[in-house]
């Protein structure tokens, strides 16, 4: 009898609670296969790869008056894959489950706001602080962010560490990340987005440290039917300087949709910093925003209101034949004795079909054709990027 008095009074205290405030779940899951061959663009050496990724989360969101709290598990699988204790797969060993963001807002004052913890850090088109959505695991920060509202646009400093050397065991230092970033967002079309932003790692893990500051504005806007974006980013890396442009136009002629151009520029010793790179470089991940110029030229297609579609063409160089090519990775990609700049192009290819709100397909592929530059360095073979994926988001 008093059991169930107990149990009677858990449940209501519990009840209690979960009217004190307001509960948001936004599930998504995602499975994709993929299927690489010939990334090495030698098809002399075997390195096909296929296989299947999970992505499935939960983002719980707890306000309650200015308070919340965000937490966001996350089941990240490609399938078949051992576990440390042996296969997962048809055996008796469960992978495990991980946190991808957790974190609370409390405000300050009216237009201050305090965001604190594990987030995800996401600016203007992500050229140099991306979320990389595509990911089958994401980008998060564990971080400090005071966010200060002013209208429509936003003035958020953050501090993240992004690794602790001096937690458990005394060492030299950490890696901190600090950044100012503001993001202007006005009525006026032509300068409908105007961000300024500086950024800066300081690395002290290593001796002596190395700071990386960089800073950089963008630009968005459009007028009618023409549209353009650019963004430049200046970088100091102890003595030596670096930049990066990126700059794109575009013309929607309807119904037969959107024709860009793009055109960019990194120097040789440019850090890109946390960008989703997947978003620009080509889906093919062949280079990263490292010692590389090019263009793009994209068509874009919305045939109705269930089937997208995204052609592209990429032409990448080596902006500096003093040093290699940068592979998606980061890691040289191709030899440092050619004198020819000519990287490879790149043809992809999207289509996106919405079954109805919830449920989408997509299918891309990719096509990468080496140039000479690559051709010198013993990569002269083509490499080809399929991928099938479906998601539900509820
Ligand atoms: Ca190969
Ligand atoms: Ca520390």
């Amino acid at each position: 009898m008093l059991n169930r008095y107990i149990a009677s009074l858990i449940f209501l205290l519990l009840s209690n609670i979960s009217y004190a405030y307001d509960f948001k779940l936004s599930p998504v899951g995602r499975v994709r296969y993929e299927s690489l061959s010939d990334y090495d663009l030698n098809a002399t050496a075997g390195d096909f790869k296929s296989f299947t990724g999970s992505r499935f989360w939960i983002l719980a969101e707890m306000t309650h008056q200015d308070y919340k709290i965000v937490f966001q598990p996350q089941f990240s699988r490609t399938w078949g894959l051992d576990e440390v204790a042996g296969p997962s797969s048809g055996t008796t060993i469960d992978p495990t489950l991980n946190v991808h963001q957790a974190y609370f807002t409390t405000p300050i004052s009216e237009r201050f706001q305090l965001k604190l913890g594990r987030q995800e850090l996401s600016y203007g088109d992500e050229l140099v602080l991306g979320s990389v959505i595509w990911s089958n695991v994401g980008r998060s920060f564990d971080a400090i962010k005071l966010e200060w509202k002013m209208g429509h646009s936003q003035l958020h400093f953050f501090s993240s560490k992004l690794s602790d050397r001096n937690a458990t065991v005394p060492s030299s230092g950490d890696k901190d990340l600090h950044g100012l970033y503001f993001s202007g967002r006005n009525e006026m079309t032509l300068f409908n987005e105007v961000d300024v932003y500086l950024l800066d790692i300081n690395d002290s893990t290593v001796s002596p440290h190395i700071d990386t500051l960089s800073y950089g504005f963008r630009l968005k806007g459009y007028y009618s039917f023409w549209d353009y974006r650019g963004e430049f980013t200046k970088q100091h890396l102890m003595s030596r300087e670096s930049s990066q442009f990126d700059v794109e136009t575009g013309v929607q002629f309807d119904p037969w949709g959107r024709l860009a151009v793009n055109y960019f520029v990194a120097t040789e010793g440019y850090n890109q910093l946390f960008p989703t790179a997947h978003k620009w470089l080509g889906i093919g991940d062949v280079v990263s925003r490292k010692n590389v110029k090019g263009f793009q030229i994209k068509h874009q297609l919305k045939i109705n209101e269930k089937i997208k579609t995204e052609i592209t063409y990429h032409k990448f160089e080596r902006y500096d034949n003093g040093a290699t090519a940068f592979a998606f990775s980061g890691a040289a990609l191709g030899g440092s004795t050619s004198l020819n700049n000519d990287i490879g192009e790149e043809y992809d290819l999207i289509a996106n079909f919405s079954q109805n709100e919830n449920l989408s397909y997509q299918l891309g592929a990719a096509y990468f054709i080496p140039g000479q530059y690559l051709k010198d360095s013993a990569k002269a073979d083509d490499y080809t990027f399929i991928y099938l994926q479906l998601m539900l988001k509820m």
